[in-house]
């Protein structure tokens, strides 16, 4: 093939006017006409005078456009670097100097506090906003709808994708053709999806989850996808009589669970409700089934990996494991001092090794170096047990990492930022249990000797610099954190005690 990943999820449906994308308000989109609109915006991409393998930066909101600059950039051989739309211009600055993004396309309402972020980059500036209305759609208007299709291998570059470091600043994960279709293809057989299903699409589509294992499933199969803008579980509930599956983090199913009218008539004719992102609580995973008769599938991924493990279609689903790793991957637990393999029933890191796995981080060897070993096993720094059945078990994180509703948060970058405030000596961010975030972030300050904090101010330099889901719920100041012998703040201790913060 030409270009295997577009010809894959996008090409083979070129003239269908089957449903592709069905909208809340009624409207549907059938894959013809969205091939049309990718073919306006990968023209317009040549007008701009982007060629294969240069980087196209997209801060925007959910919308069937938003999808469609994904399939232009594979068609056009582009790659796509997805930006979460909170983040704020200081962070999105970084992603695009970073990865020499030649174009950065943004939502209207932020062209004003980006421009000079796509000036001092070097990368030119587009609009669009969340109805798919900007100066990249009125360029497209006055092209053609139909591309030729780049060519393109399995092992060209398809995605960039932005993961924080426990140190430093964030890394792009380079993700190819194989890394996507590969993972998409296995994921497809594996929980058995065709074209007769009809996925609830209620994810962002910046991250993994939503675009890669949700879309390019059903790209994959052909089906639709009920396209919401975002979570609204009233939306759900009213939708899911005309869906067969539903894909979300455990956010997700807490706040279904929380809907009265969420119940097992509503399910019954559901095919599968999967999980992923963050740990679904056993908890939740044996509500559900009560409430609806369905075992949720719970699977693990990572972005630098795509999808590792799940649960099976047909056998036991067991909460509070992610199941087997899926055909293709390999996985073992490791000691994380020497990097020898365990045996199974102790706990060690999880190393991965398939198709799947990405390419490295751009520009980073030494960073690569350190998490990609040369056999091909990728260091996951999550902290994991095989049972004697083979079904893996996540029991924490070797990372210091916070996952608040599916998103990650590393607290060394909201520390640093804390540390640099009047009045503040030093911090510590934890994550705390959140009934409806899974946990979420925390911040402990110790006042520099005789120093006033204005806690206030501080927070506003925060909601200033982060986006809204790292910004510390919380602040509490301390005389001093805990330290253990080696001077190293003990994290724990500080969990220990802000356990219940988030209670009510
Ligand atoms: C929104 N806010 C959050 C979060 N989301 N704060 C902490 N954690 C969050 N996840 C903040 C907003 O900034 C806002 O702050 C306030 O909460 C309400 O925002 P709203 O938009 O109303 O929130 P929501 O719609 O209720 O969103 C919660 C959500 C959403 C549905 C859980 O965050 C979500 O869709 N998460 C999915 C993330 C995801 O796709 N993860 C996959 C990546 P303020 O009031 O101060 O303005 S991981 C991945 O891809 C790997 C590979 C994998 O395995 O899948
Ligand atoms: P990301 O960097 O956004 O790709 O997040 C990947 C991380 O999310 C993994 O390294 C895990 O720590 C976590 N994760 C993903 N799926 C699960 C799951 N089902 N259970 C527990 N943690 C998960």
């Amino acid at each position: 093939m030409a270009n295997p990943l577009f010809d894959s999820l996008f090409g083979q449906h070129s003239g269908r006017d089957t449903p592709f994308l069905l909208l809340p308000e009624g409207h549907i989109i059938t894959h013809a006409g969205f091939l049309k609109v990718t073919a306006r915006y990968a023209n317009v991409f040549g007008v701009l005078g982007l060629s294969p393998g240069d980087r196209v930066a997209v801060q925007v909101e959910k919308s069937p456009d938003a999808l469609a600059l994904y399939a232009a950039c594979m068609q056009a051989g582009l790659v796509f670097l997805p930006l979460n739309t909170g983040y704020m211009p200081a962070e999105v600055d970084y992603f695009v100097s970073n990865s020499s993004a030649r174009l950065l396309i943004c939502d209207p309402a932020k062209a004003e506090g980006l421009t000079p972020v796509a000036k001092a980059a070097g990368a030119q500036l587009e609009t669009m906003d969340l109805s798919g209305k900007g100066s990249l759609r009125d360029r497209g208007a006055k092209q053609p709808d139909s591309f030729e299709t780049v060519a393109r291998s399995s092992n060209d570059l398809a995605a960039f994708l932005y993961t924080s470091g426990t140190t430093g600043r964030s890394k792009g994960a380079m993700l190819s053709q194989d890394n996507l279709l590969s993972n998409a293809e296995t994921l497809r057989t594996h929980w058995g999806f065709t074209d007769q299903d009809v996925l609830l699409h209620a994810l962002p589509i910046f991250h993994t989850h939503g675009l890669f294992v949700a879309c390019n499933v059903m790209l994959l199969v052909g089906g639709p996808m009920i396209w919401m803008p975002k979570l609204d579980v009233d939306q759900l509930v009213r939708f899911m009589p005309q869906a067969t599956a539903l894909m979300g983090v455990p956010t997700f199913y807490t706040r279904l669970l929380d809907h009265p009218e969420f119940t097992r008539d509503l399910t019954q004719h559901m095919r599968l409700f999967i999980s992923g992102s963050a740990p679904l609580l056993a908890e939740t995973h044996r509500n559900f089934q009560e409430r609806t008769g369905h075992r949720i599938l719970e699977r693990y991924g990572m972005t630098e990996t795509n999808m590792n493990t799940s649960n099976p279609l047909k056998g036991a689903r067991r909460a509070g494991t992610v199941g087997l790793p899926l055909p293709g991957v390999e996985l073992k637990v490791c000691d994380p001092d020497t990097g020898a393999t365990l045996p199974d029933g102790e706990i060690g890191v999880i190393e991965v090794r398939g198709r799947n796995v990405f390419q490295g981080y751009w520009q980073m060897p030494e960073k690569t170096a350190a998490e990609l070993r040369d056999d091909g096993f990728f260091i996951t720094g999550d902290l994991g047990v095989i049972d004697d059945q083979g079904y893996v078990q996540i029991v924490g994180r070797g990372k210091d990492l916070i996952i608040s509703g599916g998103y990650n948060i590393y607290p060394k970058e909201v520390e640093s930022l804390l540390d640099d405030q009047p009045g503040v000596l030093e911090s510590a961010v934890i994550g705390v249990p959140h009934a409806d975030l899974g946990e979420a972030p925390l911040a402990v300050l110790v006042p520099a000797p005789g120093a006033k904090v204005d806690v206030e101010a501080i927070n506003s330099v925060l909601r200033d610099q982060l986006a809204r889901f790292k910004c510390p719920r919380k602040l509490e100041l301390v005389d001093a954190l805990p330290r253990n012998t080696m001077g190293k703040v003990q994290k724990n201790m500080l969990r220990d005690t802000y356990a219940a913060a988030f209670a009510d």
